[in-house]
């Protein structure tokens, strides 16, 4: 007997399976992106987790909030790292006795009690706690969710605005490849081409204990990732001094839409909001000033350091899609950059690739050089929406259910054919499906 295609069936076994990663996921007060890979907490990743989580446990989805938000530094940073504990050392790399947060970053205001990374990933908190409060504004308000998490999201903005704005021009700097989250992306290879690698024997690489090398970073990559970190650390994680600065589109398009949200949050607080919208708009201003390129009808990193934009085409620069009051003109030239031959979206790929299909770096397996992801699957279609293209927002949120569903919510796949890459049961897929089915 066939058994007729059922779309709310297989919604609802979507649901099941997708909270089932998660619940297996969670260690009790916040989700790990992985088991095996990414053993602890990270930043971004928890935010896009707890969007997801709202659907599901709205009280949990603020603890995992509040979980990140306690290990926030005196100087305002989030970091990108919170340490479990009980994770044994050798299980990650680098591990708390790398970044040695408690000691070497003391004066710049590192928690002692909990031990974390000493560098930051892009702000999707403020955003995240917005959504999160909706899910539930009840439970919120009794709890006094964005009351407690405000300053703490307002402090980690301040953080970006002052002490990272070290081109000068209003916007935010990334100050390691890392803390953007696309790590391997080709917008680094010059930037890091200045960096001189530590030694490839002087650390032990835990992630090939659980991913394909042809799919991760190569050595190379991995001895200049250690290197800047460890002279930011060398220095007690102060800002200013890295030989890498970079402006990058979505790391700051996050922070706008992220200053957005918190003027709902101030507004839900009482206060009137105006004074972050205000701001959210210099760093629009900003953002269009410094990393617009009209001829090529998207956004660019800039190479602080070096000077002048880097020209490579990554998803990164069609992330300010999801700032609300872009020009029309300029959210219609992004649109028209998706759907042409440099990501092909709704041709010949599904889910946005992370880099330039026609770039020279392009690689569909490694990592942030090619594959698709779903948290820029998933902005993008917010910024679609945002500017009503409801079509291919419509048509990219069917891909994410799909690709999610078939490649065992995994970390990545590739662009063409949408065969799982990375690890499976990645927590940010599951959670970001959960949050289309809804
Ligand atoms: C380094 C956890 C993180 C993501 C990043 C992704 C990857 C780490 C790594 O995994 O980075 O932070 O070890 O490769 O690039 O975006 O937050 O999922």
């Amino acid at each position: 007997r066939t058994i007729a295609y059922d779309p709310a069936t297989e919604a609802r076994s979507l649901h099941v399976r997708a909270a089932r990663v998660l619940e297996a996921n969670w260690t009790g007060a916040s989700t790990v992106p992985s088991r095996g890979l990414y053993p602890h907490q990270w930043s971004w990743d928890s935010a896009f987790i707890a969007i997801g989580l709202r659907h599901l446990s709205p009280l949990r989805a603020q603890t995992e909030l509040e979980t990140l938000l306690s290990a926030q530094w005196g100087d305002g940073r989030i970091p990108h790292i919170v340490f479990n504990p009980s994770v044994p050392l050798d299980a990650y790399f680098p591990s708390p006795d790398f970044w040695r947060s408690s000691t070497a970053g003391r004066a710049a205001g590192a928690p002692r009690t909990v031990q974390t990374s000493g560098i930051v990933q892009p702000p999707v908190h403020a955003l995240a706690a917005w959504l999160v409060h909706r899910a539930d504004p009840g439970l919120s308000r009794g709890r006094g969710f964005l009351a407690r998490v405000y300053p703490k999201l307002a402090a980690w903005h301040r953080y970006l605005l002052h002490r990272r704005d070290l081109g000068g021009g209003g916007l935010a700097s990334v100050v390691h490849p890392w803390e953007q989250g696309m790590d391997n992306s080709p917008c680094w290879d010059a930037p890091l081409a200045r960096v001189v690698p530590a030694p490839a024997r002087s650390f032990r690489r835990a992630d090939l204990d659980h991913g394909a090398p042809e799919d991760r970073p190569t050595d190379l990559d991995y001895g200049r990732y250690v290197r800047l970190a460890m002279d930011y650390r060398d220095g007690g994680y102060a800002d200013g001094a890295g030989r890498f600065a970079v402006e990058d589109p979505a790391f700051n398009a996050l922070l706008i839409a992220s200053e957005h949200a918190l003027a709902r949050i101030a507004r839900e607080l009482g206060a009137t909001g105006t004074a972050r919208h205000a701001r959210a708009e210099r760093l629009t201003t900003a953002l269009l000033d410094r990393l617009w390129d009209p001829e090529r009808g998207m956004f660019f990193c800039r190479d602080v350091r070096g000077g002048g934009l880097i020209p490579e085409r990554s998803v990164s620069g069609l992330i300010p899609l999801l700032v609300p009051t872009l020009p029309r003109d300029t959210a219609e030239a992004l649109v028209r950059t998706a759907r042409g031959p440099h990501f092909s979206l709704g041709d010949t790929t599904r889910l946005v690739p992370s880099y330039d299909l026609l770039g020279e770096a392009f690689d569909p397996h490694r990592y942030w050089r090619g594959p698709a992801w779903f948290n820029t699957a998933w902005l993008l279609e917010r910024g679609l929406r945002t500017h009503g293209e409801h079509r291919p927002a419509d048509a990219l949120r069917r891909s994410v259910l799909e690709l999610a569903d078939s490649s065992g919510f995994a970390e990545y796949v590739d662009p063409y054919t949408g065969e799982a890459c990375g690890t499976a049961d990645f927590s940010w897929t599951a959670a970001l499906a959960l949050d289309l089915l809804h």
